[in-house]
């Protein structure tokens, strides 16, 4: 589907930006124009994707005097909402949320999500579970049939630290695969999450996986805060094309 941002035509777009920037940026502007109104509490996800979003939902609530709640998933989230001066709250004041807009690492044709490439899961799929709606918002290179079709980094897990040795023996033990401990940038340690927890990169063996059961299984498994896999949650996925375009599945 071809839209128009409202008040930014395409051109607004500057030709410098390269293709995932507009894919990303048409994705977050479309969805903002498309499902945010006055009065509404807003999830707000992590990630370079959002970023576009909080831009936009800025504006808005400076052009149309919006009165807006939102709802962070992440350090980095809380920073976004403060720096584009919206309005900060949490799950305690608001339990409900009317819409959650995040990126994904990957779609798959039956809206199953990986989510968690930031390391920020947990937080998001609470969030996410906690509003009507959830929205998607991705670059064109999210969009797969199936998963692990275009990321490759596998499923993120996040663990409590002290499990995540039997916690890797036992996923491959189950599923097969690789796992990887995430390191932190600097390669200084692990990667310390939100929750204080580490993550697992689970390099999945491609076919055909029951994604739902998988999740569950996973789940069981002590030490295991969450998962990556986010199975049936999402409502709406607008990815933003090459030309600044979007393709929106539902
Ligand atoms: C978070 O940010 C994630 O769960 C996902 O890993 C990532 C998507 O990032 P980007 O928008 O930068 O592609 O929402």
């Amino acid at each position: 589907t071809l839209h128009n941002i409202k008040g930014c035509s395409f051109k607004y777009f500057s030709t410098e930006m390269d293709s995932i920037k507009l894919g990303k940026k048409s994705a977050a502007y479309i969805a903002v124009d498309e499902n945010i109104q006055d009065n509404q509490v807003i999830g707000i996800g992590s990630g370079s994707t959002i970023v576009y979003a909080a831009e936009r939902i800025a504006q808005k609530v400076k052009e149309e005097k919006l009165k807006l709640v939102c709802i962070p998933t992440s350090f980095q989230a809380r920073q976004l909402i403060l720096d584009n001066g919206l309005t900060l709250s949490d799950l305690e004041r608001n339990p409900e949320l009317d819409v959650a807009l995040d990126g994904a690492d990957e779609v798959d044709s039956r809206f199953n999500l990986i989510k968690g490439g930031g390391g920020c899961l947990t937080q998001e799929k609470i969030v996410a579970s906690c509003s009507k709606k959830f929205i998607v918002i991705a670059d064109f290179r999210k969009d797969s049939q199936v998963l692990g079709e275009h990321y490759t980094r596998g499923i993120p897990i996040e663990v409590i630290p002290m499990a995540y040795k039997p916690i890797m023996r036992k996923i491959k033990t189950l599923y097969g695969g690789s796992l990887e401990l995430r390191m932190a940038r600097a390669k200084a340690g692990p990667l310390i999450t939100d929750n204080g927890n580490f993550i697992i990169d689970w390099k999945f063996e491609s076919g055909d996986h029951d994604w739902k059961k998988v999740n569950t299984e996973l789940l069981m498994i002590p030490g295991i805060v969450e998962t990556g896999l986010f199975i049936n949650m999402a409502n709406k996925a607008y990815f933003g094309m090459q030309d600044g375009t979007i393709k929106v599945r539902e």
